[in-house]
């Protein structure tokens, strides 16, 4: 069978439009992180709502606090992280894994420290359209061994959502999405596709890169990067070290936001439900009345 070439072409770079460096700043208890998308001059990149590159060294952490309308996925970078939500659901993941929750209509959760030293790793929340705002919770979580990748030409991706090197993720997500994770080798260059229509950006881990076109000055860690139109995505690493960095797309819902805290919405009226429906333990917070996370009852939070 012939090489499918046509694959892997971008024949219309996509431009980097803004940069922002992510500094340090507190969330949760006592925890750290690095936010790209949801601070105040990127308060929402359809349909993005916050990027985190968290960091959090026991007792710190994020106990028991709700979402609605959204999906978070924690991708674990160092150490490990041990969730727990008021229907009993429970698990720790670690270095390399992933954990795609559904919030829909409600959950309440914690989201603690489950190893000694510091759990580092990014936090990416989607908005989900009107119509899945609702729906019920669900997870998807892959461990790191089931995260599937691919190497060619001094690249290696972990396919997190979406396809990339002919290797599709089983993720499915409810919000069009791709989440891949790219190591290139010095001296590799990276073509990536990706649908016209999406938005998307890089977020650089380690080393230094140089996205969009060869004139551009190179990027290191903790930068974000939003990308213009285009077809794809073209990267080059000129340096000595490994360059990696994530590379995240979706396609944009073009429906009016109101947010308040973990709670994403399209009116105020449905803002004021959610209060209400929290406050009062109903349509979907019916088990927060009684429930508090074993790590909340622990540390007396
Ligand atoms: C939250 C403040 C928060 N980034 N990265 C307010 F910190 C959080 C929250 C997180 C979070 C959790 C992990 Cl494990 C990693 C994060 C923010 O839990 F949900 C609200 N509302
Ligand atoms: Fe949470």
């Amino acid at each position: 069978m012939p090489e499918r070439e046509i694959s892997c072409i971008v024949t219309e770079p996509r431009p980097v439009v803004r940069k922002f460096l992510a500094r340090p700043q507190h969330e949760g208890v006592g925890a750290i992180v690095r936010r790209s998308i949801g601070r105040f001059e990127l308060k929402y990149f359809d349909p993005f709502l916050v990027l985190d590159e968290f960091s959090v060294t026991a007792p710190a952490g994020f106990p028991d606090h709700p979402h609605r309308g959204f999906e978070t996925v924690t991708y674990m970078l160092q150490g490990a992280v041990t969730h727990e939500d008021f229907e009993g659901h429970k698990g720790t993941i670690g270095a390399g894994d992933l954990q795609w929750m559904t919030a829909g209509r409600g959950i309440v959760h914690s989201e603690m420290p489950a190893a000694q030293g510091t759990q580092k790793g990014l936090q990416l929340w989607i908005n989900l359209s009107s119509k899945h705002k609702m729906i019920e919770p669900r997870y998807q979580e892959m461990l790191s061994k089931d995260i599937k990748e691919a190497a060619k030409d001094g690249i290696k991706v972990r396919v997190i959502a979406g396809e990339a090197l002919g290797t599709k993720s089983p993720i499915y997500t409810r919000t069009p999405t791709m989440y891949l994770d790219f190591t290139l080798k010095p001296g590799a260059h990276l073509q990536q596709p990706i649908p016209k229509s999406w938005n998307s950006f890089v977020y650089v881990l380690e080393g230094e890169g140089m996205f969009g076109s060869l004139k551009s000055s190179p990027v290191t860690g903790h930068h974000l990067l939003l990308l213009g139109s285009g077809d794809g995505l073209e990267a080059w690493n000129k340096s000595s070290k490994p360059l990696r960095f994530v590379l995240i797309g979706g396609e944009p819902l073009g429906e009016p936001l109101v947010q308040f805290g973990p709670f994403v919405m399209n009116t105020q009226e449905e803002i004021d439900q959610t209060i209400d429906d929290f406050e009062n333990y109903i349509n979907g917070f019916e088990k927060a009345r009684h429930w508090r996370s074993e790590a909340a009852l622990s540390l007396d939070f």
